[in-house]
């Protein structure tokens, strides 16, 4: 089996503010959330046919997303709660897992034990908050993040754990566009978005050993 790599994704204002009061700062940033949506559900060539990604995410996070968008469809999502039990023995054929309910486990490490076992999983996500941030960092399979910088300063009470904003972070590398596109598969604009007047810009980092 291979090791399992993480990658976190996040938006964050230039102070690293990602929540306010239990929902994101800003107001529906409709192409950056099409972004999220499509990278995460991405599943690169190089894995089985049939395989999907997962969203790792905590339970606040799980209850600020829109009912309606939830579970995050194609997708394998599971979420973080103490009130989960720890049997996470994924299903035994769990070659659809497109069509497969959410998953409930009690710590980070539990959700990567699902993932790993899985055996039908793509990429794995981490999608926040920041409690979940902060005990993925600390894990060495955390090797990337994709980091959306919201050129604009909102209130926040919530952070995402890691200073990216000044452009440099120790021990992590911030890539060129041309690798966030050929790892994303998406095509990024140079020089930043802009959306409902807020600026931003995609951005990929990758730790260094
Ligand atoms: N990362 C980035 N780059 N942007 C985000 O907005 C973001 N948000 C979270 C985590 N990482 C992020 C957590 N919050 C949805 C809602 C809230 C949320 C994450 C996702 C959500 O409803 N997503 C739908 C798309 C909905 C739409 O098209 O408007 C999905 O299918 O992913």
């Amino acid at each position: 089996m291979q090791p399992l790599e993480l990658t976190l994704i996040v938006a964050a204002t230039r102070s690293m503010g990602i929540g306010a009061h239990g929902s994101m700062p800003w107001n529906s940033l409709h192409r950056e959330m099409q972004y999220f949506a499509r990278v995460t559900t991405r599943v690169p060539p190089q894995f089985p046919p049939g395989a999907v990604n997962a969203v790792i995410m905590g339970r606040k996070t799980w209850d600020s997303i829109p009912p309606k968008f939830r579970p995050l469809k194609n997708r394998l999502n599971i979420i973080i709660t103490r009130s989960a039990t720890a049997t996470t023995v994924p299903p035994s054929s769990s070659a659809s897992a497109a069509a497969r309910e959410p998953v409930r486990v009690p710590s980070l490490e539990h959700a990567l034990q699902y993932a790993q076992a899985d055996g039908a999983v793509g990429r794995v996500f981490v999608m926040g908050g920041a409690q979940v941030y902060d005990a993925a960092l600390r894990l060495s399979a955390a090797r990337r993040v994709l980091l959306t910088s919201i050129e604009r300063e909102f209130k926040c009470d919530t952070f995402f754990p890691l200073d990216l904003a000044g452009g440099q972070a120790e021990g992590w590398a911030r890539t060129s566009r041309e690798e966030l596109q050929e790892w994303t598969g998406q095509q990024v604009d140079q020089g930043g978005q802009e959306e409902a007047g807020t600026k931003y810009e995609f951005q990929m980092w990758e730790k260094v050993d």
